[in-house]
């Protein structure tokens, strides 16, 4: 095609798909949707709006007072992750496509409030993950999962919807506040990434049908913890830093947001791992909001979870904030890790 003839300014994402309406071309192909995944999956992508506007202002917090400040009105203002959560629960709990959520910044399951109709889906999250890296300016995200209710009828829903194994999540995803804010997910159907167009505030279609390569170069730990490892732990971390006859030494990469790191994992390969230590005997993160989605995802993209004995995605929760060791990245990569753990 004739260059000249393109209409969009130059350099403008304008004539990709928005993430709208890629999830209206996915409800079409659906037979019998209703549209209630698509509305649930609009509301999310609101609230990540809104979180991604807030994280850009997190530098002014003094200024402003934007976050655990006070500001010129004196009046407290609320936390980034605070916020972050009440943001994905007002815009999520109105539209009557849930009858239940879960975070991690709440103890328990959340209601939708009696004067909301509760719907069919039961959403879970992270609402901002990695949030020790607002102050240094890093990358942080939002982490989410959706459920079908497990529970009868169409009255509010329970831990019992809450405590659902990441193999029957219906769709999984995170949003990434990072040099761009970036909304990934899967339903089943491939992993797809949205780049946010800050001056159209459209998230655009940029990263289609994501695939993890079957090997990376790059492990990713907190090799601060390697005192506190297992003897099978450090024998793996030990074994990847070392050159050997048919590959070089991996090379370290941690950014300390699980969302970032697995973010770099599913793009370039390679291991990210929380293992268990003599601290915390079941690793450190949860697996309801960050664990299983992320592995529901990565699965999706051709890549592997495990908590070093079974897949993430198996193993049954028994607690809102249940936590787990975890390997997810290329499959190549989580199989060595689990000769030496598993
Ligand atoms: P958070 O949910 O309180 O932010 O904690 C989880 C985070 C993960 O994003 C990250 O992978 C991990 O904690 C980093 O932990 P550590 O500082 O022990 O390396
Ligand atoms: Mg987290």
């Amino acid at each position: 095609m004739d260059e000249h003839l393109s209409v969009g300014p130059v350099g403008s994402t304008f004539f990709g798909q928005t993430l709208e309406q890629h999830l209206l071309h996915m409800q079409r192909q659906q037979a019998g949707a209703t549209g209630d995944f698509t509305g649930l999956f609009h509301q999310i992508a609101l609230a990540a709006k809104i979180i991604a506007s807030q994280v850009s202002k997190a530098g002014l917090a003094n200024i402003l007072g934007l976050t655990g400040d006070v500001n010129v009105q004196g009046e407290e203002v609320m936390k980034l992750d605070v916020f972050a959560n009440t943001t994905l629960v007002r815009c999520v709990q109105q539209g009557g496509h849930v009858c239940v959520m879960g975070s991690e910044e709440v103890a328990e399951p959340i209601p939708v409030p009696p004067q909301f109709p509760k719907g069919k889906y039961v959403l879970q999250f992270d609402p901002l993950d990695g949030s020790g890296n607002i102050d240094i300016n890093a990358s942080i995200g939002t982490i989410f999962s959706v459920h079908r209710r497990k529970t009868a009828g169409n009255g509010p829903g329970t831990l019992e919807d809450c405590l659902q194994p990441g193999r029957d999540i219906v769709a999984a995803g995170y949003v990434i506040y990072g040099s761009s804010n970036m909304f990934v997910y899967s339903a089943g159907q491939g992993v797809h990434g949205f780049t946010f167009d800050p001056a159209i505030g459209e998230f655009f279609l940029s990263h289609e049908n994501l695939r993890i390569p079957k090997r990376g170069d790059t492990y990713s730990v907190n090799e601060g913890n390697y005192h506190k490892w297992s003897d099978g732990v450090r024998a793996w971390v030990d074994w990847i830093k070392k050159d050997e006859p048919s590959r070089s030494a991996y090379r370290l990469r941690y950014i300390g947001a699980m969302v970032a790191d697995f973010h770099r994992t599913l793009l370039r390969g390679g291991i990210f791992a929380y293992p268990s230590d003599r601290k915390n005997a079941s690793g450190k993160l949860r697996l309801l909001y960050e664990a299983s989605p992320l592995a529901f995802v990565c699965e999706h993209a051709g890549g592997a979870a495990s908590d070093g004995q079974q897949r993430i995605v198996d193993i049954l929760p028994t607690a809102l904030h249940q936590r787990t060791p975890l390997y997810i990245g290329s499959p190549d990569d989580v199989a060595d890790a689990l000769r030496f753990v598993g």
